[in-house]
Formats: C-alpha cells, structure tokens, sequence
C-alpha cells in the first residue's frame, strides 16, 4: 500500500501503538487485498506477525499450527506469472515472467481431514494471525462483487519458537521421500 496504493493510505490507521509494543517492532508492510469468490490464497505460511483486517465482504481463514510440518511437507517450485490484459480484445491471459523465476509453495490439496480452526473475518474484525501458522484464505464478495482487507506485518522475532520449528522442519526434509513433480518452464 506504501507504493502502488499510496493515494489510499491516508483512509487507514496504522498507528497502532499497542502492536508495535506487544510485537517489539515497527510495521514491516501494509498490503491491500481486493479479489472476488474466485480468489484462493492457498496454503502457506509466513515469518511474520499478521494484523489482518477486513473492510468489505468476507474472508474465511484456515488455520493449522506450525507444528503441522509434516502435513505440509510438499512443496513444489512453481514459474512466478502476471496477469495481462491485452489492449485490442480486452482479454485476461496469464504471461509467464522472463527470464523465467520460480517460488517454492506447498502443493494445494484437501485439508478438509487436517484438524484446525476455521476462523470467518468480517468488515471491521481484525484477526491476529501469528507467524508460522499455515493458512488458506477464502472469500464472500460484498454485493458489488469484491472482497476488500488491509493486513501490517510485522517482522517475527526469530527466537526459540523460529529455531523449534526450523530444525523440526529440516529433520522432515531429510526424512521425506523427493518429491516427484519437478516444476517445468512453460
Ligand atoms: O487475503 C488473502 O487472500 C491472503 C492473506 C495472506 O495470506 C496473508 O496475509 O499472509
């Protein structure tokens, strides 16, 4: 929001005092979120602390604690793409960015077995997502068709709860089978 929706920024209150305090840090990142019922962020995790706030529609946050490595042990690496709307016949195609780049990401599946917490945001609600918590994030469209949201991050104090979990990580990397699919250009 710093940059690309600067002309916004002064809509928001970021200066909240009593998270810079609880999390021993300044705001790392303001990002602006606005997709339809169609939009899925799949699951992931993230080295930071989360104060996510929704301002129209809905979102529906799975959560699953990061303790879950082994659940989410599959990552493949996927080519890193833009949307692009061709000027002549309006249409939308997804191009590929070159030179080609990749992001490692767990394979999306079915968590509908895992056992977690499904939490439902709603315009005004801020949620506190801790860092390293793995979530998916669906959305309910406001009646003009958009799901909006603002979130801070903060960065995560890289402590015992980072070290815990980055060696638990590494044993399952050592012990999993290799994954099969690689990633290919396109
Ligand atoms: O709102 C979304 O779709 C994704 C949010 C998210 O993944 C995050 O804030 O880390």
């Amino acid at each position: 929001m710093r940059k690309e929706y600067e002309c916004l920024l002064e809509d928001i209150d970021t200066s909240m005092e009593w998270a810079s305090d609880a999390f021993g840090t300044e705001i790392d990142a303001v990002n602006f979120w606005m997709g339809s019922h169609r939009s899925v962020t799949t699951i992931h995790s993230d080295n930071y602390e989360n104060l996510y706030c929704v301002i129209s529609g809905q979102k529906t946050f799975e959560l699953y604690p990061p303790t879950n490595v082994d659940i989410f042990k599959h990552k493949r690496k996927y080519q890193m793409a833009k949307y692009h709307l061709d000027s002549v016949s309006k249409e939308w195609s997804v191009e590929p960015q070159r030179p080609a780049q990749f992001v490692e990401w767990i394979d999306d599946f079915k968590t509908d077995q895992i056992p977690g917490m499904q939490v439902i945001v709603n315009p005004g609600d801020l949620l506190y997502l801790p860092s390293l918590w793995y979530h998916k994030v669906t959305q309910t469209e406001d009646n003009f068709g958009k799901c909006i949201a603002v979130n801070m991050w903060y960065d995560m104090q890289f402590d015992i709860k980072f070290n815990t979990i980055h060696f638990v990580q590494n044993v399952v990397n050592i012990l999993k089978q290799p994954d099969e699919q690689e990633c290919k250009e396109i």
